[in-house]
């Protein structure tokens, strides 16, 4: 349980010792208006009705009934902090981008931390992934690194994300968490083995947010000052060291203090204790990438770091706690991208999909100006457009400058030289390619003989059957035949532990199945 007394208990006493101010400041209206009375309306008598002359209380109240914006459609569960990437090896040859630009620079930079399913409200110590994003605010705009702690995913196609997510969210008639939805769509797209098995693995359920990786996952492009273009991975390594909750531990946590990710990183930074993480890349040429033996751009596979080692690059550590969580951190948006010179997408097909959700859920959730937000305005250089106007304009909206380009008043210039983007060849036949079938059981099949030693493959089979168990039977029988095709045994040590689950099933839940069946296939009779 967390410390009674510690900084994030304490916060509105160390409020109120920081003010340094002897006399309390005026109270006022939105509009900065002193108000007499903050306690009572205004009626016609005592026991009459409100009027409408009251508005110091229609001031209040009206802005109280639009406190809530959408919350994140996912990942709307987090916690976040600022501070700074210092650069500690030199990675120039691969990359131009001015936040690589020399050895010792530093880049100022926000991370979000998150949970991906639950709402706002969830608890943090759920299994599910851990959204891990990070804005660099660079001298040549904003870098948004919008990763997870997991280097893979469940789905390798953007067009199949909103039906994944709705899977994992709530059913539309129960709004409850259904596990038949859960499991009929992992067991019918087994690209998503490999996440799934992380995902169960023990580092399904990560303590807090500090002690966990985290990683851009999808492969990206880096191009030089030469003009020459590499493919590369993103990684983050805790300098806390891993550590993960067990399963009881994080069911207790989440009943006792469904927070406590929130609340450790908070304390730690205020306590000075500030979480950092080593960045790394790793590597693949053009001509590698050609001959590679599996898709690079395929985000449910990892590059075997044998033939891709980690080069190091740089530090992130955050420094700062939020003065704010909604200002600066519920409105903070993340946005892949948002890249620099020097860093660009490569064809991976979830990434490429990401490139047009994010901007286009900020418009929806905080408005078409959202970048004037000062947590995501990228202000470390100048935003020099022919955009103006639009709701909550609230910077000079570029004040006199001509509004219309090309024009012959002092235009910004383009850069054709340093910023047009890498030219990249491409053939083929436009149409939908079906990437189902893209080996999705052979690095499942090295996670679980090699990477996991014998007693983290109990646990993961324990882990996954007593989810799996929850779903009918024909989806428990997909599901086991593609563990199986990663290998025999993880399939069999699953089922083993689904005979048991299944032999103490109570008969009730057959009945209450059947008679919802025939309630159907009785209004599907009669038309209704
Ligand atoms: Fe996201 N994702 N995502 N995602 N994602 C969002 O953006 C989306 C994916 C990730 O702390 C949303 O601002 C699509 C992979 C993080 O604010 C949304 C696809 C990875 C966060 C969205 C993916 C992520 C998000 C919801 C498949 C890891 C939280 C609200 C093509 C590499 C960022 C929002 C924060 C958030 C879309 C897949 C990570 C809807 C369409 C893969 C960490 O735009």
């Amino acid at each position: 349980m967390a410390d009674s007394r510690d900084p994030a208990r304490d916060q509105l006493k160390i409020w109120k010792e920081q003010r340094n101010k002897e006399k309390p400041d005026v109270l006022t209206t939105g509009a900065g208006h002193p108000i007499g009375d903050k306690l009572n309306t205004m009626t016609v008598g005592p026991r009459g009705p409100l009027l409408v002359q009251d508005v110091v209380f229609t001031d209040e109240m009206a802005h109280f009934d639009r406190e809530r914006i959408p919350e994140r459609v996912v990942h709307a569960k987090g916690a976040g902090a600022f501070g700074y990437f210092e650069v500690t090896h030199d990675i120039t040859r691969y990359s131009k981008a001015k936040v690589f630009e020399h050895i010792g620079k530093k880049t100022p930079i926000a991370i979000r931390f998150s949970t991906v399913a639950g709402e706002s409200g969830s608890a943090d110590t759920v299994r599910d992934p851990r959204g891990f994003a990070v804005k660099f605010y660079t001298e040549d705009g904003n870098w948004d690194l919008v990763g997870n702690n997991t280097p893979i995913f469940f789905i390798r196609d953007a067009i199949l994300f909103p039906s994944f997510i709705h899977s994992q969210k709530r059913n539309p008639q129960t709004h409850l968490k259904d596990p038949d939805m859960v499991w009929d769509f992992w067991s019918l797209r087994p690209e998503s083995l490999h996440q799934v098995s992380f995902l169960f693995s023990d580092r399904g359920i990560p303590d807090g947010h500090r002690h966990m990786h985290g990683y851009g996952s999808h492969t990206f492009k880096l191009v030089n000052g030469n003009g020459e273009a590499f493919y590369c991975k993103f990684h983050h390594k805790t300098d806390q060291g891993i550590k993960n909750l067990s399963v009881e531990d994080a069911a207790k946590l989440a009943q006792e203090d469904p927070d406590y990710g929130l609340r450790d990183l908070f304390n730690a930074i205020a306590t000075g204790n500030y979480p950092s993480w080593t960045s790394y890349i790793q590597v693949m040429t053009f001509k590698e990438a050609e001959t590679c033996s599996f898709n690079p751009f395929d985000v449910t596979k990892v590059w075997p770091h044998g033939d891709y080692p980690l080069i190091p690059v740089g530090k992130l550590v955050l420094n700062r706690n939020p003065k704010n969580y909604f200002a600066e951190i519920e409105q903070l948006a993340f946005d892949p991208s948002n890249m620099p010179p020097g860093i660009e997408a490569s064809p991976d097909k979830m990434l490429q999909g990401r490139l047009f959700s994010y901007p286009d859920t900020h418009r929806h959730r905080l408005g078409p100006n959202y970048l004037q937000i000062p947590v995501n305005c990228p202000f470390s250089t100048r935003v020099a457009n022919y955009q103006r106007d639009g709701p909550m304009t609230v910077l000079d909206n570029q004040g006199g400058a001509p509004n219309y380009y090309p024009n012959s008043f002092s235009a910004p210039e383009q850069q054709p030289r340093y910023a047009l983007e890498h030219s990249a060849r491409f053939s083929g036949e436009a149409r939908r390619y079906d990437s189902s079938d893209e080996d999705n059981v052979s690095q499942v099949r090295t996670f679980y003989t090699k990477v996991l030693k014998e007693e983290e493959r109990r646990r993961l089979c324990e882990n996954i059957a007593g989810h799996l168990k929850d779903a009918q039977l024909f989806i428990q029988r997909k599901a086991v035949k593609n563990f199986s095709d990663v290998h025999p045994e993880y399939g069999a040590r699953i089922q083993a532990l689904l005979d048991k689950y299944n032999a103490e099933k109570p008969k009730s839940t057959i009945h209450t199945f059947v008679q919802h069946g025939s309630h159907l296939a009785a209004r599907e009779k009669s038309n209704l």
